[in-house]
């Protein structure tokens, strides 16, 4: 599907929990002047959990509530949206998407040091080992837009907040008079 013409573009930054996308986004909304949407504050702030999954020790999204919530601001363009999956949004709103991704190791340690412990750092782990938020990705909006990259060290970081800025300038020269 086209996407609608906006005065900013909107960029969607996924990957499994612990890879790197607060730490991105946050470096990447001082630099652009883009609006960081973290998912996950937008779903609390809003009251858009429901009923508490045991299993995963998290709180259900209630996605519908979240989309209509969400719509007029991304109708406007200019914003970062950070979130471990990608399938529920409406393909419309991305004019590109970035999977970060990192080693098992890295997201391991970075995990346990969040406090995950059993079958949520098993489960997260393994998400990362079977490029889950990839291929969801990639299922889910035009290949061409979807690109992967490695959030394992500073530098990496670093050379991804120039290549999204570049990106950025890029879109602005080509969609703005
Ligand atoms: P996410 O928002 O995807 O859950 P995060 O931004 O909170 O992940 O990062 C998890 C931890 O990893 C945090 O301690 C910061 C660190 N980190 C993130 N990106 C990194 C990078 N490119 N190099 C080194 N450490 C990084």
């Amino acid at each position: 599907m086209q996407a609608i013409k906006r005065k900013a573009p909107n960029i969607l930054i996924t990957g499994t929990p612990g890879v790197g996308k607060s730490t991105l986004c946050t470096k990447l909304a001082e630099v652009t002047g883009l609006e960081w949407i973290e998912i996950s504050k937008v779903a609390k702030d809003n009251n858009c959990l429901e009923e508490f999954d045991a299993v995963y020790n998290c709180p259900v999204l209630d996605e519908d509530k979240l989309l209509d919530g969400l719509e007029e601001t991304m109708s406007h363009g200019g914003n970062i949206v950070d979130y471990h999956s990608s399938e529920f949004f409406p393909e419309r709103w991305f004019d590109i998407v970035f999977v970060l991704r990192t080693d098992n190791t890295t997201l391991y340690d970075r995990l346990i040091a969040r406090g995950y412990t059993g079958k949520k750092l098993e489960d997260n782990v393994d998400c990362e080992i079977f490029q889950t938020i990839l291929e969801e990705a990639k299922n889910s909006y035009k290949h061409e837009i979807v690109h992967e990259l490695n959030s394992t060290s500073p530098e990496n970081m670093e050379s991804n907040v120039q290549s999204i800025c570049s990106w950025l300038q890029n879109w602005f020269s080509q969609n703005t008079q």
